[in-house]
């Protein structure tokens, strides 16, 4: 780290003190956040030297198969979080009730969301994961924190991020008050900030879908792609480019680091799902990334931050990236809603 680097302690103090922008009990949730992101990282990093790449041969609440990482992820985000007296409970995709911190503990006013590693079907395969979080104010007055707490529109989280262990292990946060980037010095084990005030650029010729489902999509979407491929043929009269890690957290840092589209919409494959991700520490806190970048994140017609959630592990439908695009893609399913409706 060189003598004029900014560390991800040293940002967030200044963010506290110089411009009134944290209280000191947010500064601490995301200081330890970021520690078990670096311990999380020492595991991932580890691999098949430490045994623990394989799976557990259990489900979690979501139906998926539990990879032994996501349980230590989870594990580790839930001990270096329910001391610090900064929350009131935690909710992971790993749980399927809510954490509330033990009354052994001082409790905060923050609710703390996260999947504590996305994309860990790529574990054995050596493609980068990630760790996403997002943060809530508990409602005033609140004694016993229940599920319902959480329910609340993604437009109201006071924070959120992801780290992915990749060839860099880098942290995207935004306090809302835009994006800043932090990758870690592995020499000094410290985060030091690398971009202030990220923007993803408003135009693109790349998008990101699992083509593989393109017969299950919705007109809307199928009309999108399908122009995309047309390329200088077709009515975009360019050319596109595909990419598609499988990994949400790898997909959306390319968008926000060159743009592009993220795509995860709605399919007939399961009708009654909205879509695969989930909305509380998936959708909302990549969202909130995007749109403070000068992107846009929408589900459909609806903006993803606008959605009121009934359930604490609901999913929905993504669409996120360079403006234009999803502007044209919320167009879309106007237009097709409209049609529908006449
Ligand atoms: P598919 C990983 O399992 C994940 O939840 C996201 O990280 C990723 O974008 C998506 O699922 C990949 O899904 O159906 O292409 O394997």
């Amino acid at each position: 780290m060189s003598d004029n680097s900014v560390s991800l302690s040293r940002w967030l103090i200044e963010q506290q003190r110089t411009h009134g922008q944290i209280p000191a009990s947010l500064r601490l949730l995301i200081e330890q956040v970021a520690r078990a992101c670096k311990r999380i990282n020492r595991a991932v990093n580890r691999g098949a030297t430490s045994g623990i790449l394989g799976s557990l041969g259990s489900e979690n609440v979501q139906g998926e198969v539990q990879k032994q990482l996501d349980v230590i992820a989870n594990d580790v985000l839930l001990e270096a979080n329910e001391w610090g007296g900064h929350l009131a409970a935690m909710a992971s995709e790993e749980l399927e009730r809510i954490h509330v911190i033990p009354h052994r503990f001082p409790r905060g006013e923050y609710l703390l969301m996260f999947d504590p590693l996305d994309g860990s079907s790529n574990i054995e395969v050596n493609v980068t994961i990630g760790t996403i979080f997002s943060v809530l104010h508990l409602d005033e007055g609140v004694e016993e924190v229940e599920a319902r707490h959480f329910l609340q529109p993604g437009r109201r989280q006071v924070a959120a991020g992801y780290c992915t262990y990749g060839p860099q292990t880098t942290l995207v946060l935004t306090l809302g008050q835009g994006v800043s980037v932090f990758t870690l010095d592995a020499e000094q084990g410290s985060f030091v900030l690398v971009q202030e005030g990220l923007r993803i650029p408003e135009s693109t010729r790349e998008f990101a879908i699992n083509m593989s489902n393109m017969r299950h999509w919705a007109p809307p979407v199928r009309r999108y792609i399908d122009e995309c491929l047309a390329g200088t043929e077709g009515p975009r009269g360019k050319d596109f480019n595909m990419r598609w890690i499988a990994s949400m957290v790898a997909d959306v840092h390319r968008v926000l680091q060159r743009g592009g589209v993220f795509m995860y919409p709605w399919d007939r494959r399961e009708p009654d799902r909205a879509g695969k991700l989930r909305l509380l520490y998936e959708a909302n806190p990549m969202a909130l990334l995007v749109e403070q970048a000068g992107g846009l994140a929408i589900a459909g017609t609806q903006r993803i931050l606008d959605i009121q959630p009934t359930e604490l592990h609901q999913r929905a439908a993504v669409m996120l990236g360079s403006r234009e695009e999803v502007e044209r893609l919320r167009l879309y399913h106007q237009e097709y809603e409209a049609s529908a409706a006449a």
